[in-house]
């Protein structure tokens, strides 16, 4: 894996170069839509001071007919989401599987827009929802866009389009109330999962701590499919795409994201932000299984079944090429809302395969931005536009912002010098053989929907798979109709019998008493977060509890510690401004107390100062940073006289580290009261790196 772009300016690539011919600063006298300069824009005319507003009024009617008609239809899933360029590059020329020109040279630098989303919920809901998380790539390659729609789970609920429709009308708010908003938790999706098995292994993926990343910088991503890539020769190769994120793969824990809902709606999407704006780019590594046409059937899953995974113990992926995310979007809704992925938009080498969902996806996407961006030729649309030159017959409509020239839009001309004719280098469609009668009918491949959900439940660890529990228990039990209950025990009992008890046995539902079919034990240890990397603090942030009287150096020490290492101190006391320090000095007060909250950060370190640690362990709003994220496995810390802020919250027994000493608890909590600061600070890196402390006694700690 390779090491963070640290530091180094955007790209200022071909597309950004293309952007700026239609970025607009407004740095000018105040105009109509139509060039005339306006003296007024507060008073509306009318006839007389007192009197009606005049039809003539054509700024009036303007402005406010333009306000009419600012909004356009949301998505109709991913409609949240968040956004930004970058480029990607591959590591070695791909040749040797694919034509496709951005993955054959290693000097190339491809712009791309990448857009985050969740599924379920409108354009307003919550960031930290339980939800699949969407993950977007446009690649602007030299022969045209290619789209990698993807999600931040591997495989899907459904296994054919045709289903696509019930499934989301299950999993959004309830027709007749319109509630929940971005919730699966009701009865309409889990009746849905009850009566649809297909759904289960996805479920599984869903209630576990995939569904609530950290950030959009800490998930996987999956082309979910089997694609095709396809050489210069026309020969074919299987593939399956995966992003992984250079920050390793990590989680929100399920008390914190509803408390963030609440907080910070904006959370993954201000993460994503701010990081880009303070040069920490988000990055992810590309990487692909491969698979030659003859090993087509050596699985026990079908490559067309989008339910099924082919785990990385069996095909390994390989890294390709690496994704930097390194700049933010001028205006939102010009281009995170505008723009427009499509599955079919793909580039000479890369290819479809006969996945009845993907071949669904194939004409939806297109169909979506007709109404979506109102007609035809949303390509145009700046964020949209290729940077590969365009040209073709295609005409008119709404919106054509392109002055064709000339008295030919047809094929084949001679009045326009048979232009545009067909050049060198096209795109050619992989020539798969077909032969088949018209049938409806699922193949019988497609048949087995427990073995992959027990695979990858065997494979979590046990942090994970009791997350995954619980998550079943608050899921189900916000279902309303015992019935729903029941049926999805039973289907939960296919997959594994522990599972299916623990979850019957929390929602008040009888746990089936005989074990349906033993769990094949298998297991896929790449499927587990707990293997992700947990080697760097880069851009975690860190809550400093203070107050007057605060030990400022040993903060101002730490606060550079943690820099030096890509990681953000914020120093949070009662009020802003600043505060007096113990030695005379004075600590500049990041936030106040009162507008954060232990959610909104990645660790609590309570700082040293008799005073200053006296005032905040009787500080309500101090202890419940410092017990929340002891309770959110976070790592917590306190430096000399800070310790007693630990002891006054409400915390379990801890075995601290004596007067003197310098060291990590057994619950993961450091103190600091010995003489070596560089100690402190690499104890600290180090359980912060690991993300969460997950071997902790926190059902005592209040919530
Ligand atoms: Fe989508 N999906 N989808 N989907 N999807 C849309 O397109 C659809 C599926 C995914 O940030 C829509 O422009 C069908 C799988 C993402 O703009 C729509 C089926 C995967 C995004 C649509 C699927 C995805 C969408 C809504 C089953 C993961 C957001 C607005 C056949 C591999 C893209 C739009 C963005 C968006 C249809 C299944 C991912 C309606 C019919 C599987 C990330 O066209």
């Amino acid at each position: 894996m390779s090491e963070f772009s640290r530091g180094q300016e955007p790209a200022g690539d071909e597309k950004d170069r293309r952007l700026d011919q239609v970025r607009d600063d407004s740095d000018r006298a105040l105009t109509t839509n139509t060039g005339v300069r306006v003296d007024d824009t507060d008073n509306s005319l009318s006839a007389g001071e007192r009197g009606p507003t005049l039809m003539e009024d054509f700024h009036f009617r303007e402005k406010v007919t333009h306000f009419d008609h600012e909004r356009i239809p949301e998505r109709v899933v991913h409609a949240r989401g968040a956004g930004a360029y970058g480029y990607f590059q591959v590591y070695e020329s791909l040749a040797h599987y694919t034509r496709a020109d951005f993955l054959t040279d290693p000097q190339l630098r491809t712009p791309v827009f990448v857009r985050f989303s969740t599924v379920a919920g409108s354009r307003g809901s919550s960031d930290t929802v339980r939800d699949v998380r969407g993950f977007a790539t446009k690649f602007y390659t030299r022969e045209g866009n290619y789209d990698l729609v993807g999600n931040n789970m591997p495989v899907f609920f459904i296994q054919d389009g045709i289903k696509f429709p019930d499934f989301v009308h299950a999993v959004k708010p309830e027709p007749h109330n319109e509630i929940p908003q971005a919730q699966s938790a009701h009865d309409t999706l889990w009746d849905f999962v009850g009566l649809q098995p297909e759904t289960l292994h996805m479920m599984m993926w869903l209630m576990s701590d995939r569904a609530v990343p950290r950030s959009y910088r800490m998930m996987q991503g999956f082309g979910v499919h089997t694609f095709r890539l396809v050489d210069e020769r026309g020969d074919g190769t299987f593939v399956k795409f995966h992003w992984t994120p250079l920050l390793g793969t990590h989680s929100l824990v399920w008390d914190e994201t509803q408390k963030i809902g609440g907080k910070d709606p904006d959370f993954n999407r201000r993460d994503l932000w701010e990081a880009i704006e303070q040069g920490q780019y988000p990055e992810y590594e590309l990487g692909v299984q491969l698979i030659p046409e003859s090993r087509e059937f050596d699985f026990d899953v079908d490559l067309l079944d989008p339910t099924k995974l082919i785990p990385e113990e069996d095909v390994p992926v390989t890294p390709v090429g690496k994704m930097v995310l390194d700049r933010n979007p001028d205006n939102f809704f010009a281009e995170t809302e505008q723009i427009a992925f499509h599955t079919a938009n793909v580039v000479p080498g890369i290819d479809f395969t006969n996945d009845p969902l993907l071949q669904a996806r194939n004409f939806s996407y297109l169909d979506t931005q007709l109404i979506r961006l109102g007609g035809p030729n949303f390509q145009q649309l700046p964020v949209n536009r290729p940077v590969a030159e365009v040209s073709n017959n295609q005409r008119d409509g709404f919106n054509q912002h392109t002055l064709h020239r000339g008295r030919t839009s047809y094929f084949p001309n001679s009045l326009g010098s048979g232009c545009p004719y067909l050049g060198e280098a096209p795109y050619s469609h992989y020539q798969e053989r077909v032969d088949g009668a018209t049938i409806r009918k699922r193949s019988e491949s497609f048949a087995d929907h427990y073995s992959q959900a027990t695979l990858f439940l065997n494979s979590l660890s046990g942090w994970e798979r009791a997350h995954l529990t619980s998550a079943f228990q608050f899921e189900l039990g916000k279902c309303a109709t015992m019935a729903v209950r029941e049926r999805v025990v039973e289907h939960l009992d296919a997959v594994d019998h522990t599972l299916a008890r623990a979850v019957a046995q929390g929602i008040g539902v009888a746990p089936p008493a005989t074990e349906q079919a033993p769990n094949h034990g298998r297991s896929s240890p790449a499927l587990s977060q707990a293997n992700s990397r947990t080697d760097t603090v880069y851009s975690r942030r860190i809550a400093v509890l203070a107050d007057e009287g605060v030990d400022a150096a040993a903060v101002t020490g730490f606060r550079e510690a943690m820099a030096a290492q890509g990681a953000a101190v914020e120093v949070l006391a009662p009020d802003e401004g600043r505060l007096g320090a113990a030695d005379g000095q004075s600590l500049v007060v990041d936030r106040a107390l009162h507008t954060m909250s232990s959610v909104l950060y990645d660790a609590v370190v309570v700082a040293g100062g008799a005073s200053s640690a006296a005032s905040l362990a009787r500080n309500g709003l101090a202890l419940n940073y410092v017990a929340e994220a002891f309770k959110h496995a976070k790592p917590v810390a306190a430096l000399h006289e800070g310790v007693g802020v630990l002891e006054a919250a409400p915390l379990p027994p801890l075995r601290l580290a004596g007067d003197g000493e310098t060291g990590v608890s057994d619950q993961g909590v450091l103190t600091h009261r010995g003489s070596d600061p560089g100690g402190f600070h690499t104890a600290f890196t180090r359980v912060l790196a690991g993300h969460r402390v997950w071997d902790r006694d926190t059902a005592r700690v209040p919530a």
